[in-house]
């Protein structure tokens, strides 16, 4: 499939209030065009609550409904609920930032999940809360600079897409705002899946990483040709590797050292080797994790490594 594949038809207007280089507001347009006219869209607070517009204008070419933080997996549950009794056929999907959905949202999204409701939840991961200033979220990578991690995070990231595996629901997906075709085949294809979906995108924002606003497309490829992000899905139970992530598996494609991906982006700018170590350590760990997920493709993470 070729980016001009994608349909032309615009449900998130041109002209609305995102940054200009923002991965959310490029992320959401695609997502849009796969699921079509017939969403309702449920948007906790964040940028996209911004970005949006201000009622009774909206930027967003579908019915949107605002919620609270902490409800929006039981706001989306609600509202697919009506319409089912109303026998309207819609696809209900929750658009999210991290700071929604890895801390103040986790309670409602973890219940929804488990209760398998029929609805498809998208976090759009910028790995921090950007909207009220650049705050740490469980998402934030260890090392990041934040405005509450002045000196640096000192933890590794939580995993909620692997939390998602864990209550075993139909389909469950990452994507990155580097390659908009697999995000945008991941979307219909979760579009069609009955019961709870989770599709978890890596979205750059220039102003919160500290990098010129041109290479957001360019952050998102390197993450994944660094082994930060994996993209892959799991689906009635089988998980698997995906796109460039399966390639670097498959001993097709090298994985870069992440290096690379880290001085590109200014909240990264104070990391001493030592850092940058803890954080390379961390990706081995994780490929070799999701390897053994994916049936021990080359469990031993070494042999990604080069
Ligand atoms: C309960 C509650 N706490 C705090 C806020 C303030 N607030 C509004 S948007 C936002 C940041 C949201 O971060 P995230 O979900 O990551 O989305 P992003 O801003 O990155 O798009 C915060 C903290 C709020 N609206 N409600
Ligand atoms: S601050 Fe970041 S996420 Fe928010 S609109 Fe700007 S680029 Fe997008």
């Amino acid at each position: 499939m070729k980016i001009s594949d994608i349909p032309e038809k615009e449900y998130l207007l041109p002209g609305n209030a995102a940054c200009h280089g923002c991965a959310s507001s490029m992320c959401l347009r695609t997502v849009l065009k796969a699921i079509g006219k017939r969403t309702v869209l449920v948007v906790p607070a964040s940028c996209t609550s911004v970005y949006q517009g201000m009622f009774p204008g909206s930027a967003i070419d579908v019915p949107v409904f605002n919620t609270v933080f902490a409800a929006s997996a039981s706001t989306a549950s609600g509202i697919k609920a009506s319409l089912e009794k109303k026998g309207v056929d819609a696809t209900v999907v929750v658009w999210a930032g991290d700071g929604g959905t890895y801390d103040i949202g986790l309670q409602a999204l973890s219940a929804a999940a488990e209760r398998n409701e029929d609805i498809l939840y998208v976090c759009y991961n910028n790995e921090m809360y950007s909207n009220t200033g650049v705050q740490r979220s469980g998402a934030t990578p260890y090392g990041a600079w934040t405005t509450t991690t002045w000196s640096g995070k000192k933890e590794h990231r939580k995993d909620v897409a692997e939390m998602m595996i864990a209550h075993d629901i139909p389909y469950v997906a990452t994507a990155s705002a580097g390659y908009l075709t697999d995000l945008y085949k991941k979307i219909r294809k979760a579009k069609n899946v009955k019961g709870f979906r989770y599709v978890e995108i890596l979205a750059p924002c220039p102003p919160g990483w500290k990098y010129p606003m041109d290479r957001t497309v360019e952050m998102g490829r390197m993450a994944v040709e660094t082994g930060m992000w994996i993209l892959y899905e799991y689906e009635n139970g089988e998980f698997r590797l995906t796109g460039l992530s399966k390639a670097i598996a498959e001993g097709k494609r090298e994985l870069k050292d992440v290096e690379e991906y880290l001085l590109a982006q200014g909240r990264f700018a104070h990391l001493s080797q030592k850092d940058i170590g803890a954080i390379r350590e961390y990706v081995e760990r994780r490929w070799s994790n999701l390897a053994k997920l994916a049936g021990g493709v080359h469990a031993a993470s070494a042999e990604f490594y080069v």
